[in-house]
């Protein structure tokens, strides 16, 4: 590893030991970017690391709401604006109990190269709250949401930080959000991503992480003269960018056989067709039940409480599609045995480092998140190119965009792999393209 890289490693560590998901994704980038700090003594001299790694703002703030039955409750809120170099901050809101700075950091951090890969103008943040939606009536929902965005008005723009979803915000609640905003700022502002398609939202929004994540590892297959058509596929999460994910693959002729959420999973042998999905899309996005339904009502399929899917079947493709770490070391080694031979990460940061170095020994096709999982953010891009000249786009053209942006960033990726003497290493490539356009315009714009 590089000097540089070590010493900024070890500085961030001592200072913030707890933050271990944080830790986790700023060793994984720096450790990429050694290659080019050793090309080039400036990005040291200018300390874009040390820059790199602190937000240039982190917002705390306090969410007071009451419940049906009118008791108070406060959760915590955030806003991790992390690197305006190219753009206004841009990033998803996540609100899970399991939400605190650190993971919020990790998510902002990746979300500036993420964002950077894409090629649109957008620099990174994210942000969030404690706050548990599930169980929650649409009433409580609301309450909350008017409530964070109460504060968060004051610090976000359409030129400025402009959220969008992440794991338990969806329509719903960006709808509630968006309300709040402009009831306060009295301005139709594009300041919220993933709107509803009938007050600004863009089509493909919704679809646009799953079937991105899709094209991305078409793209891997593609290299080696392979596709996604008759693969067996394990998919993780129920949520939005699992529903999506299952629904490009169904269409490509490949076969999806699991679908999981926080209780279990559901292996399908048969595999998850359009009408089974159409039920998991009601149970999840209407109903929000739990995934065991399905094998209530698919006798085929089989529930298995407390399990991920990794290692319960075999597959030939793995695409993790709920959240942080949820495949650990003895799980990757279990999708190789099982004949795994490409993992594309739907979720950010789904796979342990020990994973990563069990894929990486094995020689199979994997793409990191912040490159495979980038057409959701790639087509809020698009979502508020078209606020801005107050047009709106069709269906085709917005995924034969999508479409592209994905071509590109696995392209950009690959040559910045094979420049930098590590050919079809996705994690490097993503961590170098995605590096050298923020490190230019934060090294031309001063500090
Ligand atoms: P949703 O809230 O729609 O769905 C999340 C799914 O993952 C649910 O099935 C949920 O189960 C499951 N899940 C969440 N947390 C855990 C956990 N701790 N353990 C096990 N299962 C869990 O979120 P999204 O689909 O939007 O997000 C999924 C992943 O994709 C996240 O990593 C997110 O950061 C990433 N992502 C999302 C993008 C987007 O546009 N939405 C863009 C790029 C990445 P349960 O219902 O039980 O909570
Ligand atoms: O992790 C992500 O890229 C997202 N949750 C989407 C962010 C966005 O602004 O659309």
């Amino acid at each position: 590893m590089n000097k540089y890289v070590a010493s900024v490693l070890e500085e961030l560590t001592k200072k913030q030991p707890w933050e271990k998901e944080f830790l986790q994704a700023a060793d994984e980038v720096l450790s990429s970017l050694s290659l080019v700090l050793d090309s080039d003594p400036v990005y040291q001299k200018q300390k874009i690391l040390e820059r790199m790694v602190v937000p240039e703002r982190t917002i705390l703030f306090q969410v007071p709401w009451a419940d049906d039955k009118g008791e108070i409750h406060v959760n915590n809120g955030y806003r991790v604006e992390f690197n305006s170099a190219i753009g206004p901050y841009k990033g998803g809101l996540r609100f899970h109990p399991s939400v605190n700075l650190g993971i919020l950091k990790f998510l902002g951090f990746e979300q500036v190269f993420k964002n950077s890969l894409t090629t649109l103008p957008m620099g990174g943040g994210k942000g969030g709250s404690d706050f548990d939606p599930k169980g929650k009536s649409d009433n409580e929902v609301r309450n909350f949401c008017n409530s964070f965005m109460r504060e968060l008005y004051r610090h976000i723009g359409p030129n400025t930080d402009v959220p969008a979803g992440d794991i338990g915000v969806g329509g719903r609640e960006i709808g509630f959000l968006f309300g709040q905003y402009k009831r306060i700022r009295n301005s139709y502002d594009s300041v919220l991503t993933g709107k509803g398609l009938e007050w600004g939202g863009s089509l493909i929004r919704p679809e646009a992480t799953g079937y991105g994540n899709v094209y991305f590892a078409q793209e891997m297959l593609a290299t080696k003269g392979d596709s996604v058509e008759g693969k067996t596929v394990l998919v993780s999460g129920s949520g939005n960018v699992a529903q999506y994910t299952v629904e490009k693959l169904i269409q490509l002729g490949a076969k999806p056989i699991s679908m999981s959420d926080s209780n279990g999973t559901i292996i399908d042998p048969d595999g998850i067709d359009a009408e089974k999905l159409a039920f998991v899309m009601d149970l999840k996005n209407n109903k929000r039940g739990r995934i065991s339904e399905y094998a209530k009502k698919y006798s085929g399929a089989k529930y298995h409480e407390g399990k991920r899917p990794w290692g319960l079947a075999k597959a030939e493709m793995a695409l993790p599609s709920a959240t942080q770490n949820e495949i650990n070391e003895d799980e990757a080694k279990a999708l190789i045995e099982n004949g795994c031979i490409c993992v594309s990460e739907g979720a950010n940061m789904p796979s342990s480092p020990d994973a990563i170095r069990v894929y990486q020994n094995a020689k199979i096709l994997y793409g990191p998140g912040k490159a495979a999982n980038a057409g959701g953010v790639a087509t809020s891009g698009l979502e508020m190119s078209q606020n801005a000249i107050r047009l709106s786009w069709t269906r085709e053209e917005v995924d034969e965009k999508l479409h592209n942006i994905m071509k590109n960033i696995h392209k950009n990726a690959l040559d910045a792999a094979a420049e930098y003497g590590t050919p079809g290493n996705y994690v490097n490539g993503a961590n170098i393209a995605g590096f050298k356009k923020v490190a230019a315009a934060m090294i031309a714009q001063g500090f």
